[in-house]
């Protein structure tokens, strides 16, 4: 992309209504737009990047075997009546009457609905184990959205929701989340620590948030520290090995580490004080295993392996798609910008163009460009007449992780510039070479 075909309306100012660094950056670097208490447009770079998170989210949840397919952000009121939820929701929920008065809302959570599309289509055992999952829009009109993206009330969410014959199966698939949801947020660059949370309106008494530690996040989290070291790496998980899935989430949940709703001063001090922390989190993500408390309420019943007809077992898991934006930025970034993780950049690398309208400089930029996207790795060249001392702010602010500068006296010796934006170390190299590295440096993401 040529950044002089491009929309990317940049902030000289900081906002002032942006009280955490991610908010302003995003502001800035022309990501988002806030059109009314926390409903936001996305704009192109914004946009790019949710688009990069929901590939991920797809891609783990298809390695997990779970089913994409996609409901609607209306949803019914008799629905959420049948659940008896369309009292107790309050007012976070946002009711609508359309033009024959017929009550409807718009979505906060498809419990209701995946409930219903399952005891219209699924009638055996045999149909079993299915999780089913979709990224859609969410509504709730939270008394105090802030933070950008972070509380907003129209949000992005992947929710699944899993259909088990017993609790043992519907147990695996809480468990399979885990594990999904650790790999998840391991390749966005993020250590999101499972700890054991309370439900809320969702119901059930087994579930783990996924919290990031940033001293912006809105919870109060208690842990052993010794959990942040922990890392999925690249290991091979077969999904449907029940011990081993158990296994990892065991080594992931056995430390302390819980948010204040569930904290226990007693196990807390139980830890050598040294690895005792308390700090603050973002939560990225919620699972739940709540048995039958859908299926009985709204008749989703399957028949057995011996004949008998019992309600199914199901479980909800949420990540929050929008809010991980904010999330990376708090956990990446320094006083110039964003440091986009490589899994979730916009663009994998920036061209800066030293001389604009110079030939041989254009022309080794065109170049550069060309063979770039030959390897399927778009760059975002600043072909614009801006000094370099601008060019290099917008690069920065933005958080392109590799930067390549082009310019007439490094041509002159075959050599162009490779800057990383974590370290600030630059190499100088030939053209090929720094296409070569950017290509290899991707080749692992
Ligand atoms: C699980 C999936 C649920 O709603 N039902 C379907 C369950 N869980 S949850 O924890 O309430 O939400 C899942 C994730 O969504 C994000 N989130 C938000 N993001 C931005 N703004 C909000 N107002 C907001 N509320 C929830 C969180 O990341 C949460 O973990």
């Amino acid at each position: 992309m040529r950044l002089s075909r491009y929309f990317l309306p940049v902030l000289k100012e900081t906002p002032s209504e942006a009280q955490i660094v991610s908010h302003r950056y995003m502001l800035r670097a022309g990501m988002i737009k806030q059109q009314a208490a926390g409903i936001y447009s996305w704009l192109p770079l914004g946009y790019r990047v949710l688009k990069r998170i929901e590939t991920i989210v797809h891609e783990e949840q298809a390695r997990a075997g779970h089913i994409p397919l996609l409901m609607p952000t209306l949803q019914p009121a008799d629905l959420w009546r049948e659940s008896g939820r369309y009292d107790d929701y309050g007012e976070e929920m946002l009711r609508i009457t359309d033009r024959h008065k017929r009550e409807m809302l718009y979505g906060p959570t498809n419990e209701e609905m995946i409930t219903d599309i399952f005891r219209s289509n699924v009638e055996s055992y045999k149909q079993l184990p299915l999780t089913l999952y979709h990224i859609q829009w969410k509504f709730r009109d939270e008394v105090r959205p802030r933070f950008g993206v972070m509380r907003g009330r129209e949000f992005l969410m992947k929710d699944g929701y899993t259909f088990d014959v017993d609790r043992d199966s519907a147990l695996h698939a809480y468990n399979r989340h885990m594990v999904s949801y650790l790999r998840t947020y391991e390749r966005m660059g993020l250590t999101a620590i499972p700890m054991r949370a309370a439900s809320g309106p969702i119901g059930g008494d087994n579930t783990h948030e996924f919290l990031v530690l940033a001293s912006t996040g809105e919870s109060e989290v208690f842990f052993d520290t010794a959990v942040t070291d922990l890392k999925l790496g690249q290991r091979d998980v077969n999904y449907d090995d029940r011990e081993q899935v158990a296994k990892v989430c065991e080594e992931f949940t056995t430390l302390y580490a819980r948010t204040d709703e569930t904290h226990d001063e007693a196990l807390f001090n139980a830890i050598p004080e040294e690895r005792r922390k308390v700090a603050r989190g973002i939560e990225v993500g919620q699972i739940f295993y709540f048995g039958t408390k859908y299926s009985e309420a709204m008749g989703a019943t399957v028949v057995t392996a011996d004949g008998s007809r019992v309600p199914v077992e199901m479980g909800s898991h949420g990540i929050g798609v929008s809010r991980l934006l904010g999330a990376i930025i708090e956990a990446s970034h320094d006083d110039k910008g964003i440091i986009w993780p490589e899994g979730v950049t916009p663009f994998p690398v920036g061209i800066v163009n030293l001389k604009q309208g110079d030939g041989a400089t254009d022309a080794a930029c065109d170049a550069l460009y060309a063979a770039l996207m030959a390897q399927g790795l778009e760059p975002l060249y600043d072909d614009s007449d801006d000094r370099a001392g601008a060019k290099f702010a917008k690069m920065d602010l933005i958080g392109l992780p590799w930067r390549i500068t082009v310019g007439p006296r490094g041509l002159a010796a075959g050599k162009v510039e490779l800057t990383s934006r974590r370290t600030g170390i630059s190499e100088e190299m030939s053209p090929e070479a720094a296409v070569a590295r950017v290509a290899e440096i991707y080749a692992g993401v």
